[in-house]
């Protein structure tokens, strides 16, 4: 893996070693401590499970086993496509105690993107889970693996049909164990040393622990390394920004594949103070009441259109939302007006956060006036964040000036995974993450997102790639040229316009054709567009390129 990311330059590690950001640890021994720490308390709960911290640290260690049984060993990478169940933190912890490295793809995610993940990582495995909202993951497991050479194995949560169950990986792994084999790595021996009962060296904790995928930027999705010790740092650090403790009970609503919902704090951060985790099929009002309800949840993540639709919801279902204390918006701009209803209407204060799954967080903290609650989007999780609010030649703007953001620092990339050419362009040589958000910072120090330079839709805080989309477009052969946009959308922020111009004599899709020729071609969902348009040809700029801008104004027209 050595060449396909950037690590940061020796001087940056020494001194965010120094200055305690990173830790000696790794995430695959992270149970193992919590489990000494916290045995008997529950720290998963998940259907009609409930997963003791003992129970999560001995089901990590029988996947690790049973994986390593498989033929998984450290460096491989996994494709980890699940909805909201405990699995995904199993054999998550799993991979990590293995030094595998997941990809976390979405649910939502379909043939197109996840062909494009393994190829790009040379995935060996591919887990899922057998159905989830309507849609047999096998199907296009059955798919893939004929079309992906890498990958070997397909791992079922759930009814495993032609492949392999991963009840019956943990259960071969628990018998492997049994007799002295094989098994995940101890959590305390010193780097490099074998544990007393494993197979498997302890990790690196500077190596790549996940990656996430990118919010959209150009093109293709890409990758996004993550270390041990810097997600470590995410997590940890995002708990105490949340204030989380042993008695907190977070509800993960979101995807958790999400770099919210897994660790800012979420599902790790929930897990490292203490708490319970309890994981949520749906973000839907009625799922996540009955069990804010039923759990106690005290805290819970939502992108500005979810806690619009809780807030209405609440209005007329009258739910038990006594115990929850926090709400969490991020993900895309959340409304003033939305902000300042919240507390009324849910009982419980809200904590804006503008983060990026490449890695700088921003919090309103917990004792911020309410004024700097309701109309920023917070300021950054470390002392040691380094911004530039910069103008279009890389010049810092005057204070409290709208500029593009950048940053660096110690949780945030120095680079996407095997995308030299990008990286050339999104990173600057002295490394800082040009985040292509638009944004003023307040003497506080608190960050005003103002747009954005990027060509991404955010779409209820999906991030869709315009160039991507458009390249999807174009490969219908009634359309000449494409050009993808976002429309403000009372419901989901913004929406996705495809205008398009077909060839001479062509008759263009309806919008329905269109999208279900874009379900055919494998893309996900989320990313079709919600509006068609039709010209006779696009508005250029004066260079010859599509003139966004322009389009956009006569949309809106
Ligand atoms: C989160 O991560 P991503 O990677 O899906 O998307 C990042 C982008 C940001 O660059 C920004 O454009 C937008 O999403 N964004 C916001 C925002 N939070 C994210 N725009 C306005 N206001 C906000 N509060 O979306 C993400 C990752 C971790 C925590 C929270 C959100």
């Amino acid at each position: 893996m050595a060449d396909d990311w950037a690590r940061w330059p020796e001087e940056f590690e020494r001194r965010y070693r120094a200055d305690g950001y990173w830790r000696d640890e790794t995430l695959g021994e992270l149970p193992r401590a919590w489990a000494r720490r916290s045995g008997d308390a529950t720290a998963l709960v998940a259907g009609d499970r409930r997963i003791s911290y003992a129970e999560l640290d001995a089901e990590a260690d029988d996947l690790a086993a049973g994986l390593a049984t498989l033929g998984l060993a450290a460096g491989d990478r996994v494709i980890l496509h699940l909805p909201n169940r405990a699995e995904l933190v199993t054999v998550l912890f799993a991979l990590a105690r293995l030094g595998a490295v997941p990809v976390l793809a979405l649910p939502a995610h379909r043939r197109t993107e996840i062909e494009h993940f393994a190829r790009l990582s040379d995935a060996v495995a591919y887990v899922i889970a057998d159905r989830h909202e309507g849609f047999d993951y096998r199907d296009l497991a059955g798919e893939l693996t004929e079309a992906v050479g890498s990958l070997r194995h397909v791992l079922v949560a759930g009814e495993a049909g032609p492949f392999t169950a991963l009840d019956a990986v943990a259960a071969a792994g628990a018998a492997a164990r049994r007799r002295g084999e094989a098994a995940g790595p101890a959590g305390a021996s010193p780097p490099g040393a074998r544990a007393p009962d494993a197979g498997a060296p302890r990790q690196d904790p500077a190596g790549v622990a996940l990656m996430l995928i990118s919010g959209g930027t150009t093109g293709k999705p890409k990758l996004i390394p993550r270390t041990h010790r810097d997600y470590a740092y995410n997590a940890r650090a995002s708990a105490a920004v949340a204030g989380l403790a042993a008695a907190d009970v977070y509800l993960a609503a979101l995807p958790a594949a999400h770099n919210f919902p897994l660790a800012c704090p979420g599902i790790l951060g929930t897990l490292g103070a203490g708490g319970t985790v309890v994981l949520a099929a749906s973000a839907s009002p009625d799922v996540a009441f009955r069990l804010i309800a039923a759990e106690r949840v005290t805290v819970t993540a939502l992108v500005p259109a979810l806690a619009r639709m809780w807030t209405d919801a609440a209005g007329w279902e009258r739910p038990d939302l006594t115990s929850l204390r926090l709400l969490q918006v991020g993900g895309a701009r959340l409304d003033e007006g939305l902000a300042r209803e919240i507390p009324g209407a849910l009982g419980c204060a809200v904590q804006q956060v503008f983060g990026m799954a490449e890695g700088l967080l921003n919090f309103t903290r917990l004792d911020d006036p309410p004024d700097l609650v309701a109309t920023t989007q917070g300021r950054p999780l470390a002392d040691a964040d380094e911004l530039r609010v910069v103008d279009g030649e890389g010049a810092e703007v005057a204070p409290t000036e709208v500029g593009e953001l950048w940053t660096r620092g110690p949780y945030t990339i120095r680079g996407y995974y095997r995308a030299a050419a990008h990286n050339a362009v999104t990173f600057t040589s002295d490394g800082f993450y040009r985040t292509g958000d638009l944004v003023r910072r307040l003497p506080s120090g608190h960050l005003v997102v103002e747009g954005r330079v990027k060509d991404v839709i955010n779409r209820g805080g999906e991030k869709i790639s315009a160039g991507e989309l458009e390249e999807e477009l174009l490969a219908h052969p009634a359309i000449a040229q494409a050009a993808v946009v976002g429309i403000a959308d009372e419901t989901v922020g913004e929406s996705i316009c495809a205008v398009v111009v077909p060839p001479p004599g062509a008759e263009p899709p309806g919008l329905g054709q269109l999208r279900g020729h874009l379900v055919e071609r494998g893309l996900a969902r989320i990313k079709l567009p919600d509006r068609l348009v039709v010209l006779d040809a696009l508005p250029l700029t004066a260079v010859g390129k599509i003139d966004k801008k322009e389009l956009r104004r006569r949309l809106d027209r």
